[in-house]
Order: C-alpha cells, then sequence, then structure tokens
C-alpha cells in the first residue's frame, strides 16, 4: 500500500529544468576558447545559480516541482547542444537554457548557443555585461540585440537579485517576456543571496581559490568604462554577516583563496566592516584565507586601508595603472589616477608584503608606438611593480566611449566577438592598425625581459614577498599571449578545441588537415612552454640564492623632491611635468607641508 502511494506521489512530481551556461569565445582562428581546466570559477555563474538554487529551495513553483539545475563553464567544458536538446525535449521542454554573464566578445558565440536550442522550441535567456550595457546606453534596440529577440531569445538587463522568482514563474508558465530590463532599478545586496556553485563545477577548475562579489558600483567617471553605466557608480554592497556566510561556505569545501571581483573594493563602503570581520576570522577563528583585491590608485590614502588590507590576509592586488601620461588620464576621464601618487602608492602595498598587478592600456589619443615603449620602459625602472598587463583602449559597449563613437558614426569594428581588450577596434590617430597591433605584442615582450623578471624577483625578496609563486605568475603573464596567443586572464590550463567547435562563418577542417596540426601544436606549445619555465626558474633560484644580500634600487625608495626634477615618470612629457607642479601647488595650499618641503610624492 505504502509502495503504491510512493509510487503515485513520484508520478505527479514535475521536473523544472534549468542549464545555465556561461558561454566562452572564439579566439582568431575560430575555435572556441575552452581548457583542461579553468583558473577559477566565474562569478557571474556562481551569482545565477545561487539565486536559482534559493528558488528551488524555496519551491516556488509548487511543492510539485522540483527545479533541477546544471551549470556549464564553457572555458572549461565543452557545451553538447545536443545533449541538452535531447534532455530538454524528454522533459517537454519544461525548463530553459541562460546563458549567463554574457560578455560583449561572448554575444556572438551565445547566439551561435541559442540557434539551435531555438530552433528545438527551448525557451533561452541572455543576461550579463553586453545586454545590460546596450539597453543601459542606447534607447533603441540595435541589431544585435534584434538578432537574439527575432530568435525568440528573452533578454535579461540589470541584475538578478531579487527578480528570478517572476523569470522562473513566466518561463514554468511558458509566457517568458522578449525583455526583462531592470537596468534602471539596481537591487540592494546586503541580505542577497549568496554566489554558489556546486563541487562539480569547482572541479574544473585549478582548486582552492573562488570568486565573489562583496560590492558593485564605483564612483568614479573613466570614459571607457562599463561598470559604472552598467552598476552604476552608488556603493552597493553585501554585509559582513554575508561575506562571513560565504568565506565559511567555501572553507569547509577546502576553497581558502578568493578573488573578490569588486572592481574597485577601496569605494566599497564597507571596505572597513567587511575587513574587520575577516580579520577576526583569521585572527580569532583561526581561518587562513586571503584574496586578491581591485582597487584603485588613490586607496593608499585612505586611512587604516592598507594595514587592515594585510591583516585581513590581502596578498595581492590588481590596479588600473592605465597610463603614464596625465593628457590620456585626463582625455579618458581618469581623474584620481595622479602619476604623482603612483609611486607611493606601489611602495605603500610593499611594504606590508603585498604584491601588485597593474593593468595598462595601450592606445590612448597621445600614445605613439616610440611613446608608448619609452613609458614602459621608464615604469620598469621607476616604479615597483610585479606583474603588469596590456590591454588595448577598446570601445566596450556599456562605456561612454562606445557610445560617443557609435553616434559620431565612427567605423568600429563590427565583429564583437573581438570585444575582449584584445583587438585594434577603431582607427587610431597616431598609430596604423598593424603598429598598434605590434605595440601590443611587443609591449609584454619589453617588460618581461629575463633582466627584468631578475630584478623584478630581487625587489619582490626584498619585501618578503614569496618569489617563487611570483615567479610561477610572471611565467602565466609572460608567456599567454606568446604561446597560447591569448591574454593571460583567458588563459587555463592544456588548451582544448573540437573540430566542430568552430565558427559557422568558418569552415569545419578536414580530419587529416585539423588532427596533425593539433598534436604539433600541443608539442611545440608544451616545449615552448617548458623552455620558459625553465628560464625563470633560474632566475629565481639566482635570485633566491642572494636572499642574504640586500638589495635596493631607484624604484624601491620613496620620491625626494630632486627627483620631481630628475624622474622620466615626472618629467617626460609636458604634461607629466605640469602634474606634478599641480600637486606641488595643491598640497602647499592645503598647508599639507611645510615651506621647506615640496615635494608632492611624500604622503602627507
Ligand atoms: C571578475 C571579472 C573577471 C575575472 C573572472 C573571474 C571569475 N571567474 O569570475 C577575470 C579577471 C578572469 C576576467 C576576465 C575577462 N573579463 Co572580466 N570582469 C570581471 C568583473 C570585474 C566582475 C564579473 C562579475 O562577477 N560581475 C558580477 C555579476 C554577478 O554580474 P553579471 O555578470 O552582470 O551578472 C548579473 C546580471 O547580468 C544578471 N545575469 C547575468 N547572466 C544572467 C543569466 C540569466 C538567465 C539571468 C536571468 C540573469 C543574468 O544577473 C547577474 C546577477 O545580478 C566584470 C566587471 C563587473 N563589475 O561585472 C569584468 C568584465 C565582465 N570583464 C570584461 C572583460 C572584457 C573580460 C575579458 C575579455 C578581459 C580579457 N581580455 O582578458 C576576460 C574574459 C574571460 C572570460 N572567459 O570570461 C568586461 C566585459 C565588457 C563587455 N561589454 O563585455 C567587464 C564588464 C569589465 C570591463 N572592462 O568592462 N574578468
Ligand atoms: S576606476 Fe575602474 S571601475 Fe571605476 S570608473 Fe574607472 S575603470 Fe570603472
Amino acid at each position: 500500500m505504502l509502495r503504491k502511494q510512493r509510487t503515485e506521489a513520484t508520478a505527479v512530481r514535475k521536473r523544472f529544468r534549468i542549464v545555465l551556461v556561461k558561454p566562452s569565445h572564439y579566439d582568431d582562428d575560430g575555435y572556441v576558447i575552452r581548457w583542461y581546466r579553468s583558473p577559477m570559477p566565474a562569478n557571474s555563474l556562481a551569482s545565477v545559480y545561487g539565486l536559482l538554487d534559493d528558488c528551488a529551495r524555496r519551491k516556488i513553483l509548487g511543492p510539485d516541482t522540483d527545479i533541477d539545475i546544471v551549470a556549464i563553464d564553457e572555458t572549461n567544458t565543452r557545451v553538447r547542444i545536443d545533449r541538452i536538446i535531447a534532455e530538454m525535449k524528454a522533459n517537454g521542454n519544461f525548463g530553459f537554457v541562460g546563458l549567463v554573464g554574457v560578455q560583449s566578445n561572448q554575444y556572438p558565440r551565445s547566439l551561435h548557443i541559442a540557434r539551435p536550442l531555438r530552433a528545438a522550441g527551448i525557451p533561452v535567456i541572455i543576461g550579463g555585461f553586453h545586454v545590460s550595457g546596450m539597453l543601459a546606453m542606447f534607447d533603441s534596440i540595435g541589431p544585435d540585440l534584434q538578432e537574439a529577440l527575432d530568435m525568440g531569445v528573452t533578454l535579461f538587463a540589470g541584475e538578478a537579485e531579487g527578480r528570478m522568482d517572476e523569470v522562473v514563474r513566466d518561463a514554468a508558465k511558458g509566457a517568458l517576456k522578449p525583455i526583462y530590463n531592470y537596468i534602471d532599478d539596481l537591487p540592494a545586496l546586503e541580505d542577497a543571496v549568496i554566489p554558489f556553485l556546486p563541487g562539480n563545477s569547482v572541479r574544473k577548475t585549478i582548486g582552492n581559490v573562488t570568486t565573489f562579489d562583496a560590492g558593485r558600483g564605483c564612483p568614479f567617471q573613466c570614459s571607457f568604462c562599463t561598470i559604472i553605466n552598467v552598476q552604476g557608480r552608488k556603493s552597493r554592497r553585501r554585509s559582513p554577516d554575508d561575506v562571513e556566510r560565504i568565506l565559511r561556505k567555501n572553507y569547509e569545501h577546502g576553497i581558502d583563496r578568493f578573488f573578490i571581483t569588486d572592481d574597485n573594493f577601496a569605494r566599497n563602503k564597507d571596505w572597513e566592516p567587511i575587513f574587520d570581520r575577516i580579520i577576526k576570522l583569521r585572527e580569532q577563528d583561526g581561518m587562513d584565507v586571503r584574496f586578491l583585491i581591485q582597487v584603485d590608485t588613490l586607496c593608499h590614502k585612505i586611512p587604516n586601508f592598507v594595514a587592515k588590507a594585510k591583516r585581513a590576509g590581502v596578498t595581492r592586488i590588481f590596479i588600473g595603472l592605465e597610463n603614464i601620461n596625465p593628457d590620456n588620464l585626463l582625455a579618458a576621464k581618469k581623474r584620481q589616477n595622479k602619476i604623482t601618487e603612483y609611486r607611493n602608492m606601489l611602495l605603500a602595498w610593499k611594504a606590508v608584503g603585498i604584491w601588485t598587478y597593474a593593468g595598462y592600456i595601450l592606445g590612448f589619443p597621445n600614445d605613439t608606438p616610440e611613446s608608448a615603449r619609452r613609458d614602459i620602459a621608464i615604469i620598469k625602472k621607476e616604479m615597483p611593480l610585479d606583474v603588469l598587463e596590456f590591454f588595448f583602449l577598446t570601445p566596450l559597449p556599456g562605456s561612454e566611449d562606445h557610445k560617443v563613437l557609435r553616434t559620431k558614426g565612427v567605423p568600429l569594428d563590427p565583429d564583437l566577438n573581438k570585444y575582449d581588450l584584445e583587438h585594434a577596434l577603431t582607427a587610431h590617430p597616431h598609430m596604423s592598425k598593424a603598429e598598434w597591433e605590434k605595440l601590443y605584442r611587443d609591449a609584454w615582450e619589453i617588460y618581461y625581459t629575463p633582466e627584468h623578471i631578475e630584478t623584478i624577483l630581487r625587489r619582490a625578496q626584498a619585501y618578503g614577498i614569496n618569489i617563487f609563486r611570483l615567479a610561477q605568475i610572471i611565467l602565466w603573464f609572460a608567456q599567454s599571449l606568446a604561446i597560447e596567443k591569448v591574454h593571460p586572464l583567458q588563459g587555463g590550463f592544456v588548451r582544448l578545441r573540437n573540430r566542430h567547435e568552430r565558427r559557422p562563418e568558418l569552415p569545419v577542417e578536414a580530419v587529416w588537415a585539423f588532427y596533425p596540426w593539433l598534436a604539433r601544436d600541443f608539442l611545440v606549445k608544451h616545449t615552448r612552454v617548458a623552455a620558459a619555465a625553465w628560464s625563470i626558474f633560474r632566475i629565481y633560484r639566482r635570485v633566491a640564492a642572494a636572499s642574504r644580500l640586500p638589495y635596493t634600487d631607484q624604484a624601491m625608495t620613496p620620491v625626494t623632491d630632486d627627483e620631481t626634477r630628475t624622474l622620466e615618470l615626472f618629467t617626460h612629457n609636458e604634461s607629466a611635468r605640469e602634474a606634478v607642479d599641480h600637486a606641488r601647488k595643491i598640497k602647499m595650499l592645503t598647508g599639507a607641508v611645510g615651506p621647506a618641503d615640496h615635494s608632492p610624492l611624500i604622503p602627507a
């Protein structure tokens, strides 16, 4: 009798199936960028998974309907569209496929994934920065978004916290709207559902690192930035309780390294209570958690910020240095970046043994191939930076730059797949496309010479930084473009390619051509990686052997007033000299120094 009842109960249970895909994009040969292991779980995927998992737990479709969620990160897992179609069909297409956190460069790939799914009658929703950025900046729907709508794909703009119930219920009723637009109604994040990914997704990444956002929004106004137009300029943040929950949940699963993805954690209004909570977890509860955070170039001026970051377990910071030419920074409205502060800022982090990554943008209006090469040489000599990474100045959809160029009718490369900060997409006033591309390739080689790698390691060792770990990261950043032909931030372990995972505009290669090429490519690349690793290891050994010898150089000493007149960083052009004079004037006027101290560069 009991068995019969149970069978009846299971017979009426329904299963609403959700497949979440975080798409990758195509490399320049047209193949999907996919790795055996990606560096860390995608925070966008974890955020959306967490929200849907919460819907499932609350049984928002009624007590008889289970919600099943599968999460696929295409950077480490092949998306089997045929299998998704078969599984959905077996479930009467009761469910949807969510294309998650879709950036502009991933949008063409997303449409390629969506097309066969829509042809099979499966509901598809696309969310992420491309849709949000386009709807934030333009009143009308552009051809790219229209293509999705014409296929019957639903677009989601804005953030899904607090909105997921509506979407899931509509999908279950078969009544998804064409567009959900919440871009002007950004949710508060206090007590919002926290990001989460199941173990099988995390296992496809390198291991003990994960990501989460403690807040969103940035107060600054850089013209190339998409974040302020999509996530706003107001700081919205998770509570210290939620941050603690995220950390504990991961720690229980052996994950103790975190990348806090806030674009600018220093401007998270609650950075201090959050740091205080983490300090408590570390110092009183013995949780050895460590962090990479992103900050701006003035963060060292916030009282206690650097000291508390250190105690909270921050071991690395990422800074958007962007450029050392004040004219360029001004043109990009990056007014908060003051070259007069760069070295002090870096020294403040170095003093507490935290290593620094910085982003440098090539192709600002005043850049020439020569000036950019000279600027990189100045950075090497005069700034105590560890890892430097280069990007093309890119009019990303969602940015003011993109809107201005589109509105003026300036020709822009129509292929969204290239909007990945690794391609020249528009004309430059002083460089041909070929010169700009060459500059980008050369920049990595100019910075990561064997001599400079040695200098970076020597400086780091003097500050007590783990140089073995730093040497590995340098290997990754120095060689990614040369060997894998992708930016280090898109990299992973062991590149995988499938003959059929190619842009539909390009032909599927013949078996006899594809596999020998793949085998040769694998061998050549891994030989090159081994050679590069050996060469960096030898440098590491040399530096480690000299650990007892004191080391210092110009970049490691606080800037003196004399140096403001001699360092190339401050004298390389008129605008750099003006920036120094301006900083000096401000300091005098605000009384931050006595008349004897004219250095704008000694922190007040
Ligand atoms: C962290 C981060 C990274 C990390 C990723 C780490 C990780 N594994 O998470 C790293 C450093 C590796 C990285 C690399 C790159 N990144 Co990145 N990254 C970010 C950053 C700072 C945070 C992303 C994030 O987690 N956001 C929070 C999530 C929750 O927001 P979200 O994705 O928008 O999702 C919400 C909504 O959109 C919506 N939603 C999203 N999907 C869906 C789906 C459905 C069904 C629904 C209903 C709702 C929904 O709900 C979500 C929750 O509210 C963003 C900037 C930002 N502030 O978002 C840039 C950003 C996304 N990155 C960008 C770029 C260009 C890149 C690179 C191409 C750069 C490069 N050349 O290396 C690579 C691409 C790598 C890749 N394969 O994705 C750009 C994209 C711009 C654009 N217009 O497309 C951004 C916006 C930064 C910028 N410069 O403007 N990135
Ligand atoms: S500081 Fe960074 S996040 Fe803030 S506006 Fe500038 S580019 Fe965007």
